[in-house]
């Protein structure tokens, strides 16, 4: 039971609504008010039509959206950082100038994310707060260490491969302001994941020690990346609630296999292996069965205890710390122009 159950779903998900324990109606009339927007909010949802900010919604709502929007975010922001590490190191001029692009959208995507978020009454500060003292979560996948140059092309092919998976179904999530910053984001992810394959074809042509590298670096991601998806859906708490307010539409299992079954032709193309000897294709089924994933190895990484986490937050807060005196210069700029200006006006 958690707190993003509350109100009539929790009748069809066949949960007791502690909230209608706990709070008596203000008023007859205040009761059948909120019925009747509550009543409106949920036709609409059933209806595939938008919920945009000036519109009444359910707290509860509300809340899901800020927690999951704003871990995007986060995990836009600090995902920058495993590639971030190579823009000094990248074997060529092109090759540095298309990874400070990429690095650079990630940065845009938070940005676009913390935006959207805003629009349901919680401020970046807020949020960053929660970020920088290790309350909020972020993506498990980026606390692995990037060990060589095809680390970089691996987190191209794969980690954004996963993230499209996950977010064009987004693109349809019944948040407005959420469903239109992906569909820029979706469009950018893409060009992300052309350039880390078109990163590890080109290693893939060259040296066998080269070949062993990008080897290497599929053997240690791929894992990690299948666990992006989340816990398994009989594990997943916001899965029900979140499929049936329209912010989720697929599921993370189904998500997970629809990666697998897209990327295991990709990888014969490449010439490298994933490893899992379970990994074979399903006539029944018509999907490829995997083997299991560490859901301890996961959730150790999601508690703070993964190779990179300490790294990860550190670099963070010092260059949000870092960053403070350019806020604190464009807030005292505005403060200088609004004065003059009310000046001039009086
Ligand atoms: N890492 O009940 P569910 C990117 C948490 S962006 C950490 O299934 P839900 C771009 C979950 O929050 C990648 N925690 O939760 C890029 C929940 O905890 P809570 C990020 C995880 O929300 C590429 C608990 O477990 N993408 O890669 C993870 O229904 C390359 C139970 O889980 C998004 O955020 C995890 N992997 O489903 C940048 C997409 N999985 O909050 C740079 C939007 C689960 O109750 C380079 N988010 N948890 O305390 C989503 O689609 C969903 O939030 C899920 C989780 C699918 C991530």
């Amino acid at each position: 039971m958690n707190d993003y159950t509350s109100g009539m779903y929790t009748q069809a998900l066949d949960l007791p609504d502690p909230s209608q324990r706990a709070l008596q109606p203000v008023s007859p009339r205040a009761d059948a008010h909120t019925a009747e927007l509550q009543s409106r909010f949920d036709a609409r949802i059933d209806a595939q039509g938008k919920i945009e900010p000036q519109d009444w919604m359910p707290e509860a709502y509300r809340k899901t959206l800020v927690r999951q929007i704003s871990q995007h975010a986060h995990s836009e922001i600090v995902g920058m950082l495993p590639e971030g590490n190579w823009i000094s190191r990248a074997p060529s001029l092109k090759r540095k100038a298309i990874l400070l692009a990429k690095v650079q959208d990630e940065g845009g995507h938070g940005l676009y994310l913390y935006s959207a978020a805003e629009t349901l009454g919680t401020s970046r500060d807020q949020m960053l707060d929660a970020l920088h003292s290790g309350k909020a979560k972020y993506s498990s996948i980026f606390n692995y260490p990037t060990l060589t140059w095809a680390d970089v092309g691996v987190i191209g092919w794969l980690v954004d491969g996963a993230a499209i998976m996950n977010q064009v179904p987004i693109c349809r999530c019944s948040y407005g302001p959420y469903a239109r910053a992906m569909i820029r984001i979706c469009k950018e992810e893409s060009f992300h994941q052309r350039q880390g394959f078109e990163s590890l074809m080109t290693l893939m042509k060259g040296t066998p020690a080269q070949r062993e590298m990008v080897q290497d670096a599929v053997n240690r991601w791929w894992w990690p990346v299948l666990a992006m998806f989340g816990p398994p859906d009989a594990d997943s708490p916001n899965s029900a609630q979140g499929m049936r307010w329209g912010i989720k539409r697929i599921s993370n299992d189904e998500l997970r296999q629809k990666f697998v079954d897209a990327t295991v032709p990709q990888a014969q193309i490449l010439g490298v292996t994933l490893p899992d000897p379970e990994l074979q294709w399903n006539e029944e089924r018509q999907q490829h069965a995997f083997g299991a994933i560490d859901w301890d190895d996961f959730w150790a990484v999601v508690n703070g205890n993964g190779p990179c986490n300490k790294e990860r937050l550190a670099t963070r807060v010092k260059a949000h710390e870092d960053g403070r005196w350019v806020r604190e210069a464009a807030l005292a700029h505005a403060r200088k122009q609004r004065s003059r200006a009310m000046k001039e006006a009086a």
